[in-house]
């Protein structure tokens, strides 16, 4: 099949790595649509999916990956970078010479009897500066069917790109999906990405974790923008005026749910909406009018399933019902359709559990995951059109402007409700110190507390005190168009370990004092840490919550964030002299305000 370009680091690419694994034959995608129905064809011949019914879900099918890879792995994962120190602390680092010799022996004749699929593909809208272009090869149906609905994938893109350089060679081999021999390795300073051994979204889905945050955040620190873990939303006021808030939480604490949010029903019928227009990843430029804006380097969700049902986030259920892939769920054999935990109550009884097995949901116990019919990180992979608030700047190339910039975690005794940084400085303060109890989405222990800096930890593509530094210089070139910087924390819980806030759509009631304190329209009282709301500010109409309890979730107990602030010190222990000093400065105000 001809090639979709003539950019010779492109061809000179694509020949050198078919030299390597020996492709039976070679296949560009040009984003047709005969093209990928043909692939979907061939994936349920071969058993790589299986089609479910069509009239409940058109378009959709179910893959199950191998049972020992489940997760992105981040032991296994690595910044490459010339130098140990240019990757940090946090990150696993090897020299890129010996990776590069040892990937390509595991990756060597691996596509024997198999066929190369080039994916040229674009993350953000095709043509849009602020986007940026990738070439992914692949041996798996699997991937080329993701990246075409995470990503805009054609012949427009190398149109688009022309003979230019400036391309993240991303390249994927199957080989034995042989958990010893799994690496997700990023060069940052080759703009390249290989990844072997494994089969599941994160670690294969390259234009995802692996270009749009490990990679893409090294060019931003290169070039002087942002790539961030962040979802972004607008949301409308009855005057139909529409604001942006962008925000970062680590893995599984809701940035979908929040994304995709519902007001409460009194909001509603005011006129306020909520407009999606990304939920796991913004890059961030400033524009010509000096403010930051975002987009959405994504087409599409790829969210995790269990926990996700009419109540808990309608859009996102309302966007899987075409044309979107499920991994790991459960099939239920009745209807052939798909299910997972919280989904709802009616437990399928003829069906097969995610690893294909016949599940009896007589034996399900929520305290045992070896019951469970689908992988705790089991996913579905949905078009963003398919959203029902999709914004509709979404597909808009300039991105959309933010006033606010809001993180978060998931601890239950620490920090308030919500709170507003003292300035753009002690907002990186914060962000930096951010913290949560890990989840099902990486491998690894579940609900021990980590210490996650913009929820960035496992995808800074360099020295996260670099990273400190360049926020830090970006806060300067924002000067005072810079976003307001803001914590939230949905999950303190009493002391029965119930979470207090009710959460979801009500998260709405707080992004409105945001918006409110962003507009210079809200009061709030200056705390040790930040301005926290007034309670009265905080809108609690038809909410079974009093007053009382309110102000018990914006109190700032000043034992606690003295032992928070010790903690803190030993985090930022790890990155030594390179600790940008203004971060010790806010360390030091935020002791000393405690000690007032
Ligand atoms: C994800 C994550 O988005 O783990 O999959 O953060
Ligand atoms: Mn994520």
């Amino acid at each position: 099949m001809a090639a979709l370009t003539t950019n010779k680091s492109i061809l000179d690419w694509i020949d050198e790595k078919a030299a390597l694994v020996k492709p039976d034959q070679i296949v560009w995608i040009d984003g047709s649509q005969e093209q990928l129905e043909a692939l979907r064809a061939e994936a349920v011949a071969t058993g790589e999916m299986i089609k479910l019914n069509q009239e409940k879900l058109p378009g959709c099918y179910l893959h199950r990956t191998n049972p020992n890879d489940v997760a992105r792995v981040e032991d296994r994962t690595f910044i490459c970078s010339k130098t140990k120190e240019n990757a940090g602390p946090t990150n696993n680092w090897c020299d890129p010479e010996e990776m590069y010799a040892k990937l390509y022996d595991i990756a060597r004749d691996s596509y024997k009897g198999r066929t190369m699929y080039v994916i040229p593909f674009s993350m953000g809208p095709i043509g849009s500066p602020l986007a940026k272009v990738g070439v992914e090869i692949t041996d798996s149906i699997y991937v080329v069917l993701n990246m075409d609905i995470m990503t805009r994938v054609g012949k427009e893109v190398m149109d688009v790109l022309g003979d230019s350089n400036d391309w993240v060679r991303c390249f994927h081999a199957k080989c034995d999906i042989d958990p010893e021999k799994r690496y997700i390795c990023q060069f940052p300073e080759d703009n390249a990405i290989i990844s072997v051994n494994s089969g599941y979204g994160g670690n294969v889905l390259l234009g995802k974790k692996c270009f749009a945050l490990r990679i893409a955040s090294y060019q931003g620190w290169k070039e002087g923008w942002m790539a961030e873990h962040m979802l972004i939303l607008g949301l409308e006021n009855p005057q139909g005026e529409v604001k942006y808030i962008a925000a970062a939480f680590p893995s599984a604490c809701g940035k979908t749910n929040l994304a995709m949010l519902i007001p409460p029903a009194y909001l509603k019928e005011k006129g306020y909406k909520v407009w999606t227009i990304g939920d796991d990843i913004a890059w961030m430029r400033i524009g010509k009018d000096g403010r930051l804006y975002a987009i959405n380097p994504e087409n599409g969700f790829f969210g995790v399933a269990p926990g996700t049902n009419a109540k808990s986030n309608f859009n996102a259920l309302e966007s899987t019902k075409k044309n979107t892939i499920f991994t790991n769920v459960l099939h239920n054999l009745e209807d052939n359709t798909v299910w997972w935990e919280g989904l709802n109550k009616d437990l399928p009884t003829n069906a097969n559990d995610w690893i294909g097995r016949p599940w009896d949901p007589s034996k399900f116990d929520k305290a045992d995951k070896s019951t469970y019919g689908a992988n705790p990180n089991s996913r579905f992979t949905a078009p963003a059109v398919n959203c029902p608030c999709i914004s509709p700047e979404f597909d808009k190339g300039e991105g959309v402007p933010i006033s606010a910039i809001v993180f978060g975690g998931r601890r239950a005794k620490c920090a308030p409700l919500v709170y507003q940084s003292k300035s753009w400085e002690n907002g990186v303060f914060i962000g930096s110190a951010m913290a949560s109890e890990t989840t099902a989405a990486a491998a690894g222990a579940v609900g021990v507390v980590r210490r996650d800096p913009m929820a960035m930890l496992p995808f800074c593509g360099y020295h996260m005190a670099d990273y400190f530094q360049h926020w830090l210089d970006m806060g300067e070139k924002l000067g005072d168009k810079a976003p307001k910087i803001f914590n939230v924390n949905w999950f303190r819980t009493d002391d029965e370990g119930n979470f207090i806030w009710p959460g979801f759509g009500d998260n709405m009631r707080v992004l409105n004092w945001i918006i409110d304190r962003c507009e210079g329209k809200a009061d709030a009282t200056e705390t040790a840490i930040g301005y926290v709301p007034k309670p009265e500010d905080i809108d609690l109409t038809d909410l079974d919550m009093d007053i009382e309890t309110l102000k018990d979730i914006l109190t700032v107990d000043k034992e606690t964030w003295e032992k928070e602030a010790a903690e803190i010190e030993e985090h930022y222990k790890k990155f030594g002299d390179k600790l940008p000093e203004e971060l010790r400065t806010q360390l030091a105000n935020l002791k000393a305000n405690l000690a007032k």
